[in-house]
């Protein structure tokens, strides 16, 4: 089973600024852990992190030539971007939301998702967690 993990735009930055946010953990470590799980699934995994709109579209739409699934992090474009729903419901991949913070106790213009209602579920504000328990529901769905 192989599944690609998508990181939106500045999560490229975690670790080194608003750990109060987003925790101390660096993009490398949760792609790590990630690895580690995904291992105990027999899942192999690839990692994708963009700031750019477009790469990430180009990386979704030659997905199915590859992957089985999706584990996305939109981060910023989840709450802006017609784009990468569109891509993501054109693949038709079975995907899961990830949030490390919780974005419904945020700002009004965070609790919004273009992309949840294609989503099998979305999980939001258990840090690394959120990515974790998204690999295992991603895994357990796709293993039926
Ligand atoms: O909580 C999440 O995972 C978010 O997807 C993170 C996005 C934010 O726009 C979403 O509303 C919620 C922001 C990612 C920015 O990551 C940074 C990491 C360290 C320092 C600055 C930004």
């Amino acid at each position: 089973m192989r599944i690609l993990v998508i990181h939106g735009p500045n999560l490229n930055l975690l670790g080194k600024r608003e750990p109060e946010i987003y925790g101390t953990l660096s993009l490398n470590d949760i792609n790590q852990a990630l690895e580690t799980l995904g291992a105990e699934f027999g899942c192999s995994l690839r990692f994708f992190q963009s700031n750019n709109e477009g790469l990430l579209v180009d990386e979704i739409q030659q997905a199915p030539e590859n992957y089985d699934a999706i584990l996305i992090n939109p981060a910023a474009y989840t709450h802006t971007s017609i784009a990468l729903r569109d891509s993501l419901s054109a693949i038709g991949l079975p995907f899961v939301e990830v949030h490390l913070s919780n974005i419904h106790r945020r700002e009004e213009f965070r609790h919004h998702s273009y992309l949840a209602p294609l989503a099998l579920g979305q999980i939001s504000g258990f840090g690394l967690d959120s990515y974790l328990l998204g690999l295992r529901a991603l895994f357990n769905y796709i293993k039926n």
